[in-house]
């Protein structure tokens, strides 16, 4: 093998080399690249290992071009390789970048059950008035339910078809009544109160669910009288709707009043000229009400010769329809979020 050969094909190889090196695009190739030159069959290392073929006088020199070739493709390597890190560098730099300045994905607050915002609403109103806001026990027994309210054992509300009954005998409330009950045996009078909550009767459609929410309210004191109880319902109703609206009352009959009377504002939707939300009546009826029962008053140890006192009560969802024109009561109970959204 000549000197010029060999020479030829060292410089073949360097040159490819170079070029090779520098055209390696990550580190895996590079590495390949490196077995493939300098490793046990490499190109370099057969190029080395050919100098034992050479005469002695011609190895030295052979061997130190060999060497210098080795060495320069060995420093293209680690430049290849200080760059490809930096490449690497900078990718997963790139790949692990946010932007401070987008916006956040946003916050989804809940909100307050459109019957909770009624509720709140209500007992505003009436604690602006003087007065206080009372709760009670959803399970109750026969007596407060219904015999303190002079509702006698064959009343209609008695039947099983209206009333949770438990086994033992108690039963779901179905008025706050019971509320009251309790706070007249607890408290002498004056007394002047509202009581809201949940009660329960065997009932479901359109306008019927087997809970739903009461607010019923109670004054007991000297000379306690219906036009107290006009007033006192017109300006709830005034303030609850925002605007003067037009209330009437209609003889009724509860066992617990007497007299009694139901309540009819002028039609939110149509201001009383008919439509098809109040039958072409224009009036819808929001709350039943009366003077307290002598009985009632009896039962709890409060003299009716000497006190009387008068009691309403309305069906929270009810007022919340009428506010925010809902015609099915049920969509307050499926808790779509779609619906329930709408209150904000
Ligand atoms: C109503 C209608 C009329 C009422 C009566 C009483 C009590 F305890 F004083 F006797 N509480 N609530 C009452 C009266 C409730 O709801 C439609």
């Amino acid at each position: 093998m000549s000197d010029t050969s060999t020479t030829l094909s060292l410089d073949a190889l360097a040159a490819d080399a170079r070029v090779r090196v520098a055209a390696c695009s990550s580190l895996a190739d590079l590495e390949a690249l490196k077995v493939e030159l300098f490793g046990k069959k490499g190109a370099i290392t057969a190029q080395l290992k050919s100098l034992g073929a050479l005469a002695p006088d011609e190895r030295k020199a052979a061997g130190a071009r060999i060497n210098a070739v080795r060495d320069e493709i060995g420093a293209a390597f680690e430049v290849r390789k200080s760059e490809l890190d930096s490449i690497e560098l900078e990718r997963k730099l790139a790949a692990g970048r946010i932007d401070v300045t987008q916006p956040g994905r946003g916050q989804q607050p809940g909100g307050l059950h459109p019957v909770s915002r009624t509720r709140r609403r209500i007992e505003t109103i009436f604690r602006n008035a003087g007065f206080s806001v009372e709760e009670g026990p959803e399970v109750e027994d026969d007596w407060h339910n219904f015999e303190a309210l002079n509702i006698p054992a064959n009343h209609p509300a008695r039947a099983m078809h209206d009333t949770f009954y438990f086994p033992d005998g108690r039963l779901l409330r179905t008025h706050t009544s019971p509320v009251q009950v309790r706070a007249m045996l607890r408290d002498k009078p004056p007394l002047r109160m509202i009581m809201p909550g949940r009660v329960y009767r065997c009932d479901s459609d359109m306008t019927h669910t087997p809970m739903f929410h009461q607010v019923e309210g109670l004054v007991v004191d000297d000379g306690v009288s219906f036009a107290n109880l006009k007033s006192v319902l017109h300006e709830f109703m005034q303030q609850y709707f925002e605007r003067d609206l037009g209330i009437r009352f209609r003889p009724s009959y509860f066992p617990f009043t007497e007299p009694s009377a139901e309540v009819d504002i002028e039609c939110v939707f149509c201001s009383g000229a008919g439509c098809r939300v109040c039958k072409q009546t224009g009036w819808l009826e929001v709350a039943g009400c009366g003077m307290v029962h002598p009985n009632v008053l009896r039962n709890v140890g409060i003299d009716p010769e000497r006190y009387t006192g008068y009691a309403f009560g309305m069906g929270i969802e009810r007022l919340t329809m009428l506010r925010y024109s809902v015609n099915d009561i049920r969509l307050y109970f499926e808790n779509d979020l779609r619906f329930l959204r709408q209150f904000g």
